[in-house]
């Protein structure tokens, strides 16, 4: 028995289901989770999505947010299933839906996935968790109508930049034009996800390009904001998205790093345009993620914590 076919046995099993994603859910989180709850609710399982915290951008989801719960009903489900997350750290505060489910699944693209389920399904070749999804619906045989569509369109487009990425294979490409052949709207995506920013993402983003640093010859890029920016531009979860892309699209930069400070310290996220492998950065300080966009959480001043990380960075250099 194939390691889906066990999956769908436990779904078929399973009367209440739980779903789950990470911590500062982007468009391939909330759209797997999402597919993936439209699909158990129409074969009429008692499902609940926990996400409590997301960006507005994601709110043009179809159902997004109804669905869309800060606590689960019950202590225990049958079954869990996590969507998009490398591992049981990054469900932060509601990974003991997961821990204490009778049936743990796990559906992911990460690398540095922890196998943390009974059942791990995890591909690391695909650019998005929806490509790794798309894929568990035609295996199954479960159709994809519109709504399901856009969700994974929506994840697709998110983890490849617009397919624009290096993970983008022939294979993308094929499954975005099944999915416009569901009648998906591609460019109400687009527009909803890339060109329609909140005024406070644009305060933040001014905060943050003002205080840009370069350094190691223009190789590495670093910026920050603080909860205190952030209040200062009234701004809410999910306004800092795309800062540190900003650096990392300046002609002569490398690695790009991006601090955003936490309750308790400091996310960092780290990209890199060519052949640093910020996934292994991020892992010596406990985090993870992908070769190209990986990410870890910090403590320490600003100034502390990028000095520490440019010293991981330099490494690989050339
Ligand atoms: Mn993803």
């Amino acid at each position: 028995m194939s390691t889906l076919d066990e999956i769908l046995k436990e779904i078929n099993k399973a009367k209440n289901i739980v779903l789950l994603t990470h911590e500062n859910p982007d468009g391939d989180a909330i759209g797997t989770s999402l597919a993936l709850y439209k699909q158990l609710k129409i074969m009429n399982k008692d499902v609940e999505l926990i996400v409590p915290k997301y960006s507005k951008t994601y709110t043009y989801l179809p159902g997004f947010k109804e669905a869309a719960l800060e606590k689960g009903t019950r202590e225990q489900y049958d079954l869990a299933i996590s969507l998009d997350a490398a591992n049981i750290k990054l469900l932060n505060g509601w990974s003991n839906y997961f821990e204490e489910a009778k049936e743990k699944i796990v559906i992911d693209h990460h690398s540095t996935n922890s196998m943390f389920g009974d059942l791990n399904y995890v591909e690391i070749s695909s650019p998005a968790c929806a490509q790794v999804l798309y894929e568990i619906f035609q295996y199954y045989n479960w159709d994809i109508n519109t709504e399901i569509g856009t969700c994974l369109m929506t994840g697709i487009i998110t983890d490849t930049g617009g397919f624009q990425y290096s993970g983008v294979s022939k294979e993308t490409f094929i499954i975005a034009s099944e999915l416009l052949g569901k009648g998906v709207n591609v460019s109400k995506i687009y527009k909803q996800m890339f060109e329609t920013h909140s005024r406070a993402n644009f305060e933040l983003k001014k905060i943050a390009l003002d205080r840009m640093e370069f350094l190691e010859d223009g190789k590495i890029a670093f910026t920050y904001i603080t909860k205190r920016d952030e209040k200062k531009v009234k701004a809410e979860t999910g306004d800092y998205e795309g800062i540190v892309n900003e650096g990392k699209n300046i002609e002569g930069v490398e690695v790009s790093i991006f601090l955003h400070e936490l309750d308790d310290g400091f996310k960092a996220s780290l990209r890199s345009n060519d052949y640093v492998n910020v996934s292994d950065v991020c892992l010596i300080f406990g985090g993870g993620g992908h070769t190209k966009a990986a990410g870890a959480t910090m403590h320490g001043s600003p100034k502390k914590l990028r000095d520490k990380i440019v010293n991981e960075v330099k490494r690989q250099l050339k």
